[in-house]
């Protein structure tokens, strides 16, 4: 029923592209059609493009490039996952936000994603650049029932998510490489960071970060990137829309979570082997202490990279940065 902006804007998303009265819209909310008419004019400050059609209505017909909980809640094709959408214009870094949000109470499908990030982060506290309105800067916490030594699994899980996700909305073939990149060729599309909070026994909250270049082009990297980052919209040859994509995202998170709890890890294991670029490459695993040189063979139920080493013998890798 509409009785604001919001809800205003949703009737106009769902009418797709056909007029909606406002004499309907006044009397349904209870308001004056000038009233109604406030309200179009607050969405056209928001970005929005809204045409009035002579005796018959409005018409919504084009959407800014944001990653508004509306735009993206547009495109959601499930809507069982995703319970709150929290939208920044700008934050430090989407993880610390989450963090806190899971500890206040925040339930499973909770997302926190922002258009522009000043202080992104990658693994080991590396920098994770995050340019306004140009990719996906997000942080979903999941609130699953499992022991924490299962949690690594959830990076494998979200990893195959975004990968076909990416595939899905913009026919790219992006490939995973363990444990936490997607690649398009040798070039980073997306990096995942995964975080947690748990009991010896228990999780208590997984915060899964997601930075997926969508929009930038070449120059847009900042200078060190250059020759090891590439965007959908490089890949693609064309703008992405990136609340689509974040929908995609989310619903396969969903998804492939669910997938997860109901069926174990075996399926998800098929899925990040058959999109995978680490398995059957030779690699180095560059760990604190040492590096292993091999074959990698596949993963373990713990979302372990196993490698075949030059005496034959076999490596499970727990925590590593490959490198060709
Ligand atoms: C990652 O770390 O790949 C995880 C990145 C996670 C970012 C998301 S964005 C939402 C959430 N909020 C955050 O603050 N973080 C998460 P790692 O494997 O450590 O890779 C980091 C390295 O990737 C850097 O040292 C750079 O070399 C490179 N890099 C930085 N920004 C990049 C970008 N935009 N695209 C491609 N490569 C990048």
């Amino acid at each position: 029923k509409v009785k604001d902006k919001e809800s205003l804007l949703r009737r106009l998303m769902v009418a797709g592209g056909e007029p909606v009265s406002g004499q309907m819209l006044a009397d349904e909310a209870g308001v004056s059609r000038t009233a109604v008419w406030k309200w179009v004019r607050e969405l056209e400050e928001d970005g929005y493009t809204v045409r009035s059609v002579r005796k018959k209505g409005y018409v919504l017909e084009a959407s800014p490039d944001r990653l508004s909980p509306a735009l993206i809640r547009q495109h959601l094709k499930d809507d069982r996952f995703v319970k709150d959408i929290i939208h920044y214009e700008s934050v430090g870094s989407t993880m610390p936000l989450a963090h806190r949000e899971a500890q206040n109470g925040a339930p499973d499908g909770t997302v926190i994603v922002a258009e522009e990030q000043t202080e992104g982060r990658g693994r080991l506290a590396r920098p994770w650049s995050s340019a306004a309105g140009k990719g996906i800067w997000m942080s979903v916490i999941l609130k699953p029932d499992i022991p924490p030594h299962r949690a690594p699994q959830f990076t494998l899980i979200a990893a195959v998510a975004i990968c076909l996700a990416i595939r899905e909305t913009a026919e790219v073939e992006a490939r995973i490489k363990w444990p936490n990149d997607l690649l398009v060729g040798r070039r980073k599309v997306t990096g995942i960071l995964t975080e947690l909070q748990a009991d010896p026994d228990r999780v208590q909250a997984i915060i899964i970060g997601t930075g997926i270049n969508v929009n930038q082009e070449l120059d847009d990297f900042p200078a060190e990137l250059a020759d090891i980052a590439t965007s959908v919209r490089i890949e693609a040859g064309q703008q992405v829309d990136r609340a689509a994509l974040a929908a995609a995202v989310l619903t396969n998170l969903g998804k492939y979570s669910r997938l997860y709890i109901e069926e174990g890890f075996t399926p998800i294991k098929e899925l990040w082997e058959k999109n995978s670029d680490t398995i059957g490459r030779k690699v180095n695993a560059v760990m604190m202490r040492e590096k292993v040189t091999g074959t990698a063979i596949g993963i373990t139920e713990d979302g372990v990279l196993e490698i075949r080493t030059e005496d034959g013998g076999i490596r499970g890798i727990y925590s590593a940065d490959i490198e060709p």
